[in-house]
């Protein structure tokens, strides 16, 4: 046993590389050559691997940091005979990791005027692979502009121009594999020098670092390491990290974009520079949010935010400035009725037409037959003689029993209502099937069934489908009018209140009369204002005189 520091190597003339990612944890079993941190400058990052097999005992650095050749990155306890590898072998490395300033070399004599810009010395690597083109014929470039991204399975760099001029051949093509003295352009420079530039001033070399051990044992496609977050929030290593070049990830970070949110259309997934600035265009107009943006909004809220960007954001208010507060969950169920309820509020164009319906006989009719059947156990409400109302209502006026489907109304055959019950962990709609095929009693006890199973939290999720018109009655409660929320797909509900004896004009006199509140909303993307007004009419008619139900 022995403990090691594991240093980063000789990353040649670059000075102060940035820790962007941390790969392994305190406790982690490394490999020889597994990588161990990542790290960028604005052309280029690579991973640094281990020399030694172990176990890491102490991490010496943390995201943010920056690094020189000789940092230690942390402690290793290695086996006795892994011990003694050198740490990164750093003599032997031909390892620079980015060099921006360093630029691709000119290698041979061109026609006057003209400069062949090649791949510098790019380490031990035999070939890697163009991944991005940031020119084309035509194109100024100023020296140190980059060309183009090669990219190895542990690196990627920007490789940039040795000289200013105009791009008179483009040599590469994305795909391409390259090598150290590959053509990459042909420039037009004003004055040229047409000698060599010696090739050890060359461009930072790929992956070097990685290459000490095994060179051509490059492990299979991997993604590219990236700084996703700003550099003082470190980042858990993931293993699967956004496929970027160093600027795109750099203009990421400048912008703040959360990389990893991105979706790349390049190759294999890539990043693109397009891709970045779709993402901020859709952040821009609100079309997209980011995670961390979302987490900031109350769920309530993130829809509308999204679809409406001009939206002020949600009030972030601390209220145990104003006195005591406790804080509880909101239950599951209202949860689940919320989101429904905000989408449907949202999507669908409400309207709500109030009426009253006289129930002065049918009240008295209800209040009989209840006397009647007392030994029955069942109790008859006003809502079971609504629920049939409803149904023959819904014959008159096909389109209320609808649903809509793109360009088409799917209108629907069969009766199936729904009613609100109030339960204590929010609201549910029980589903009453074939209404149009059962009795006034039959529905009364159904409906107490389905009301105390909803209670309960006993409803099937097939005891809550399939309804083709709702009503909620807060008849048993108060009230005068309310303006219900359709229960989509469904475009219309019945919202009832409580009844009250009102004077009515007989054309001699004021009389009592029962009188029942009604709100029905509607979409008005299929029911017009008429087609509504005339389906309250007939619906109070119905329970101002319910034999009308058997015309
Ligand atoms: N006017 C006057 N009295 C009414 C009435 C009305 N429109 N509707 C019901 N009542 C009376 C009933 O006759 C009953 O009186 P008695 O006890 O004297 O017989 C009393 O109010 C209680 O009725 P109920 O509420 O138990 O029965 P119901 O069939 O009318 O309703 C149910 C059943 C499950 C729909 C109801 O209990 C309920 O949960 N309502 C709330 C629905 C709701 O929350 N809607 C809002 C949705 S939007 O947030």
């Amino acid at each position: 046993m022995a403990l090691v520091d594991i240093k980063v190597p000789d990353i040649g003339d670059v000075k102060d590389v940035a820790v962007i990612e941390l790969l392994v944890k305190v406790g982690d079993t490394v490999k020889a050559e597994q990588s161990l941190i990542t790290v960028e400058s604005d052309k280029a990052s690579m991973e640094i691997p281990s020399s030694a097999e172990g176990v890491v005992k102490e991490i010496k650095l943390k995201v943010g940091d920056v690094v020189n050749e000789g940092s230690v990155v942390l402690v290793l306890e290695t086996g006795a005979a892994s011990a003694a590898i050198p740490t990164l072998a750093v003599a032997a490395a031909p390892a620079p990791v980015a060099a921006p300033a360093a630029a691709a070399a000119p290698a041979a004599a061109a026609p006057a005027g003209l400069v062949e810009v090649v791949v510098p010395d790019i380490g031990d690597f035999e070939s890697v692979a163009v991944i991005e083109v940031f020119v084309k014929v035509g194109d100024t470039v100023k020296a140190e502009q980059s060309l183009v991204t090669v990219e190895s399975d542990k690196a990627s760099m920007e490789i940039p121009s040795s000289h200013a001029g105009v791009v008179k051949e483009l040599k590469v093509a994305l795909g391409d594999k390259i090598a150290k003295g590959s053509l990459l352009v042909v420039l037009e420079v004003a004055g040229a020098v047409a000698t060599a530039a010696p090739a050890a001033a060359a461009a930072a070399p790929v992956a070097a670092a990685t290459t000490v051990a095994t060179p051509a044992a490059a492990p299979a496609e991997r993604q590219v390491p990236t700084a996703a977050l700003p550099a003082h929030e470190p980042t858990a290593p993931t293993g699967n990290l956004p496929h970027a070049s160093p600027s795109i990830r750099k203009q990421a970070r400048e912008l703040g974009v959360p990389l990893a949110e991105v979706k790349g259309t390049g190759p294999k997934g890539r990043i693109t520079e397009g891709d970045l600035q779709d993402f901020v265009k859709r952040i821009m107009s609100g079309e997209q949010q980011t995670t961390a943006q979302k987490a900031k909004v109350p769920a309530a809220a993130a829809t509308a935010g999204g679809a409406f960007p001009g939206l002020l954001p949600w009030p972030q208010v601390d209220f145990t400035k104003f006195g005591p507060v406790e804080r509880k969950d909101l239950p599951r169920i209202k949860k689940i009725s919320g989101a429904n309820l905000h989408r449907n509020w949202v999507v669908i164009p409400h309207v709500t037409n109030h009426d009253d319906a006289d129930i002065t006989e049918l009240e008295a009719f209800r209040v009989a037959t209840n006397k009647e059947n007392e030994k029955s156990g069942v109790k008859v409400t006003m809502l079971a003689f609504m629920i049939k109302a409803a149904v023959a209502a819904l014959k008159k006026f096909p389109d209320f029993n609808s649903s809509l489907d793109g360009d088409q109304l799917v209108l629907k055959n069969y009766f199936h209502i729904g009613f609100a019950a109030d339960t204590p962990n929010g609201l549910m709609v029980p589903v009453l099937k074939d209404a149009d095929k059962k009795g006034i009693f039959q529905i009364s006890q159904e409906m107490g069934e389905l009301a105390k199973k909803a209670r309960d939290g006993k409803l099937a999720p097939a005891e809550m489908s399939g309804g083709c018109f709702t009503i909620s009655s807060l008849g048993g409660i108060g009230g005068r009018y309310f303006t219900p929320i359709i229960n989509a797909p469904e475009v219309a509900i019945m919202g009832v209140c409580k009844s009250a004896i009102e004077p009515k004009w007989d054309g001699k006199q004021f009389v009592p009369r029962l009188m029942l509140p009604l709100s029905l909303s509607w979409d008005h993307r299929v029911i017009d204002g008429a087609a509504a007004a005339r389906f309250n009419v007939y619906f109070a008619s119905l329970l101002a005189d319910f034999r009308r139900i058997v015309l």
